[in-house]
């Protein structure tokens, strides 16, 4: 495959209400998109590093100046690339891997609308539709975190997923099991915010059947977490402390987590996820999809991960006006609490050029030598 040159695109999308985690507040969403030209095809990848550095250690402004600098140069010398060829050939960079991520599957989706393969067919899917949930942030009061709820439970959404820190935990959730009954699968996210010294406060959670506790303690916490997961009968998922297949399968091996949540972004693109993905079902370890909070474009590569025989748990793969009135594809509608795969080649979605146009603030061509 030859490149003839990357695009590095910001959009800024407003959301349709500020999400609250224990990590910040969020408006809108400051996005970078990496599109890679071939003769063949033009690919799309969706960053999902955040403005700030607050889930991690990426942020926007970060990812754009590593794949100008450094990511985009490296790969436009590798002879014969195809997309396998990216992680290794980026390998020299640490880290990053939210800008590794975008870049590869940018890379990806030109290969793959060139030969006409959808993404989902590529990875592994078996599936046609995927089941999804729906993550809900930290609201001002119970009484409107209850509204969310109701509406996203008529909506249709087969699993609720809420927020919490310190001081928002048990309470929101008790009264979201008095009202909504036991039988609503409901998770908690707390993104890090506790320590093994709440591990009595955490303990009154396993109360109310929780399908999974997703990462209480911070990323390099492990060993806490397995110490925590003997005190708890609610399992513990992790996200932030899982960046590759080795991670995932460390934790596993020292009982920090029985169930993982799988983002592409956080592990350094769909390849590795599809790894974590593989070794999660060979050791019988649940798995979902994680989310954050990305337009159609990311969306529509996370519902194909999400369609893996391995992905048993619904996933934060909710419709596009859960966080955008108007998206940047076609919107993904949410059908019996259920999205449709894309079949079309590669994402199997494109950008709407006036939407595309309308958020834009800012592109930047980065030309690559031809002699791929
Ligand atoms: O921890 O899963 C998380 C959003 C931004 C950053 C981190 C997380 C999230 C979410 C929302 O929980 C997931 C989504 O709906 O896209
Ligand atoms: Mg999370």
């Amino acid at each position: 495959m030859n490149i003839t040159g990357v695009e590095l695109r910001r959009v800024q999308m407003p959301l349709t209400a500020p999400f609250r985690t224990s990590f910040g507040v969020a408006h809108h969403r400051d996005i970078l998109l990496v599109r890679v030209v071939t003769p063949e095809a033009e690919g799309w990848g969706e960053c999902v590093a955040m403005e700030s550095p607050m889930y991690s250690d990426e942020y926007t402004d970060g990812a754009a100046e590593v794949l100008r600098r450094f990511l985009v140069p490296m790969l436009a010398a590798v002879p014969d690339l195809d997309a396998n060829r990216v992680a290794p050939a980026l390998s020299g960079v640490k880290g990053h891997r939210m800008a590794k991520a975008a870049l590869e599957t940018a890379v990806l989706d030109a290969e793959l609308r060139a030969a006409g393969t959808s993404f989902g067919r590529h990875l592994g899917a078996v599936r046609d539709r995927v089941r999804c949930g729906v993550s809900i942030g930290i609201t001002d009061s119970v009484g409107r975190l209850l509204e969310e709820v109701a509406g996203y439970l008529d909506e249709g959404y087969v699993r609720i997923k809420l927020k919490i820190q310190p001081g928002w935990d048990v309470e929101p959730v008790a009264a979201v099991r008095e009202r909504f009954g036991d039988r609503v699968p409901l998770q908690v996210d707390a993104n890090a915010a506790y320590t093994l010294a709440d591990a009595q406060a955490l303990a009154r959670l396993d109360a109310f059947g929780l399908e999974l506790i997703e990462q209480p303690l911070a990323a390099g916490d492990l060993h806490q977490h397995a110490v925590l997961a003997r005190r708890l009968s609610t399992p513990i998922c992790l996200d932030e402390s899982i960046e590759s297949a080795a991670d995932a399968a460390h934790a596993l091996s020292i009982g920090a987590c029985s169930i993982v949540n799988i983002k592409p972004g956080r592990v350094g693109g769909y390849l590795e996820a599809r790894r974590i993905h593989d070794l999660c079902l060979a050791n019988g370890v649940a798995v979902w999809c994680g989310g954050m909070l990305e337009t159609g474009l990311g969306r529509a590569a996370n519902v194909a991960l999400a369609a893996l025989p391995g992905f048993t748990l619904p996933g934060d793969t909710s419709a596009s006006r859960r966080y955008y009135a108007a998206d940047l594809t076609e919107p993904f509608e949410l059908s019996e609490g259920t999205l449709a795969v894309p079949r079309g080649p590669g994402l199997g979605v494109a950008p709407l050029a006036d939407r595309l146009a309308e958020v834009t603030t800012h592109t930047e061509w980065l030309r690559t030598e031809s002699t791929m």
